[in-house]
């Protein structure tokens, strides 16, 4: 592909590389303190507007640091399909973005655009960006890259996450670009699920972590009333993001989040992230105490809903339907055990990060993934949805179709979440039911500091450690000793630690074993600081 390089020096110009900086494209884009970002969003848009421009499509980027507090700031790209950017291209992203001078920075560009065929048309970058009060600046310098390479810009402002991912996918199947048709498309799908119960119900209560999921269920609350959906929202943009709030927080600290303690007893909560791409749902027990249902408690529930409906729909079509969970290995054990032994499906396991649920899902034509975190969606295979528009309608198969609307399939959704798991409440499985599924296994999370984390390699989606040598067995060797022991660390892709996890038959065991094994990483490793037993900072 041609390049006008003269150009793109005498752009590039404007965004210098802090000399220090060395970003690297994480488990799900750059993330960095704001002021550092803007030769790194600048490079980005100059990696996109390539592609766009290969494969004549839209792509994406999404100016955001999700669950980060304010001051941070980064950016998730976008392939044309809507989904995650490809692995290959990570590496490219931070290739360009680390390169020390511009000669370094225009030689790693042309690289790529000569290994790139032009499609017929241009190509365009869609950009769209959170609350932060620096991300208008980092789009601009974002947009600035896309032209330096002859790419077109679509600035879509502020959205969610998962919005701007629908977008991408939208615009290159409608050639529309209709902030709206996010909206109706959640609507139309809801109102299709909860046919026949749109009774008023108790409010639901949503902590919006002072994020732009605020601003978009606002939207939201005039329509979702008339369909019986209170949605009482909580910090709702008055205080600082995701500060004391938040599915983070709330998933991580396990207590209640800003200005929700008070909630009378049983009352149905749920709690977003920043940039709402995932959510995590939580009530206040009889006793005062906080429940948490989290991904793992969301995935249960949309297990039993898919399977009643596919149950329903005509003879013969559930037993040709492959349906199946992806996990992750922090899953509670009692999760997975409910979802193979009680409901029968098939359950994989797979690395942390949505593209790695996200890709392993599309292998079923009903696949369900969701992190214990909050992040996920349920796919429906594009062929399935073919035969179900094909048989005659019957109030299974238009609410199969309507949760492949409702879900967004391109990447998790926190407010299509939000909607499918208040629509199941609707159906005639209580809060107290969800809640009983199953029992969560007691379980601990740690993490700690290494001198370099890259020493550990793991295998078997993050179960085993491969490397260092004696790890594993000297894990092996401590989870043997407690019943109902399981544990495992990991490298975190998003910070510079290592994380543990444990799960025993008590709280007691789960976090003896959670510190047993972070001091063996700590020996193993090369730890940092103080031997863990003492010092440990939960996750
Ligand atoms: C990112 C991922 C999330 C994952 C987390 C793990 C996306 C959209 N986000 O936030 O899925 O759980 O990283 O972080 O993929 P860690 O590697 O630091 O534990
Ligand atoms: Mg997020």
């Amino acid at each position: 592909m041609q390049l006008d390089l003269a150009a793109v020096r005498v752009a590039a110009a404007a965004f210098p590389k802090p000399e220090a900086f060395k970003p690297s494209y994480g488990t799900a884009g750059f993330r960095a303190e704001a002021s550092l970002l803007p030769s790194t969003v600048f490079r980005c848009g100059m990696l996109i507007g390539l592609k766009a421009r290969s494969c004549g499509q839209a792509c994406g980027v999404m100016v955001t640091a999700s669950h980060n507090p304010e001051q941070d700031n980064g950016l998730k790209l976008v392939e044309a399909s809507g989904e995650m950017l490809e692995p290959a291209w990570e590496a490219h992203a931070t290739q360009l973005a680390q390169a020390d001078t511009e000669e370094q920075l225009l030689q790693v560009l042309a690289a790529l655009a000569a290994t790139l065929q032009p499609a017929d048309t241009p190509g365009r970058v869609i950009i769209g960006r959170d609350t932060r009060s620096s991300g208008a600046d980092l789009a601009a310098a974002c947009s600035a890259g896309v032209a330096a390479v002859g790419g077109k810009v679509s600035d879509i402002g502020v959205v969610t996450t998962p919005e701007l991912h629908f977008t991408v996918q939208t615009f290159n199947q409608y050639q529309a670009l209709e902030e709206q048709a996010y909206f109706t498309n959640l609507l139309e799908s809801f109102r299709t699920l909860t046919a026949g119960s749109h009774a008023p119900q108790p409010p639901l209560h949503v902590d919006c972590a002072n994020g732009v999921g605020a601003l978009k269920l606002q939207q939201l609350v005039p329509q979702l009333q008339q369909l019986g959906l209170q949605l009482q929202l909580y910090n709702a943009g008055q205080g600082r993001l995701n500060h004391g709030c938040g599915a983070d927080y709330v998933q991580k600290e396990q207590c209640f989040p800003a200005g929700m303690g008070d909630l009378p007893a049983g009352a149905c909560s749920a709690s977003i992230d920043g940039d709402a791409d995932r959510v995590v749902f939580f009530t206040k027990g009889q006793d005062g105490s906080f429940v948490l249902l989290d991904g793992d408690k969301i995935a249960a529930l949309a297990a039993v809903y898919l399977r009643r409906l596919l149950s329903h729909a005509p003879p013969g079509t559930a037993d040709s339907i492959s349906t199946g969970v992806v996990q992750t290995a922090y899953a509670n054990g009692a999760s997975t055990r409910f979802i193979t032994e009680q409901l029968g499906l098939q359950v994989r396991c797979t690395n942390t990060g949505v593209k790695y649920l996200h890709h392993e899902a599309k292998a079923f034509d009903v696949g369900i993934y969701f992190e214990s975190n909050g992040h996920g969606t349920v796919l429906l295979k594009p062929s399935l949805l073919q035969r179900l528009q094909d048989m005659d309608e019957n109030m299974s198969v238009m609410q199969l179709l309507a949760v492949s609307r409702l879900m967004n399939q391109a990447v998790g959704d926190a407010i299509s979440g939000l909607l499918l798991c208040d629509a199941v409440l609707r159906s005639g499985t209580s809060l107290a039911e969800w809640q009983a599924l199953y029992t969560d296994l007691p379980s601990r999370q740690l993490k700690l500091v290494v001198a370099d984390r890259t020493v550990i390699t793991t295998t078997d989606a993050e179960r085993r450690c491969v490397t260092p040598a004696g790890l594993q067995d000297a894990i092996d060797a401590a989870v043997a000793k407690y019943d109902l022991g399981r544990a495992f660390a990991r490298p975190s892709g998003t910070e510079d630690a290592v994380r543990v996890y444990a799960e025993a038959g008590s709280q007691e065991a789960a976090d003896a074993l959670a510190r047993e094994v972070a001091g063996i990483v700590f020996d193993c490793c090369g730890g940092v600081g103080s031997r863990p037993e003492h010092s440990c900072g939960v996750l």
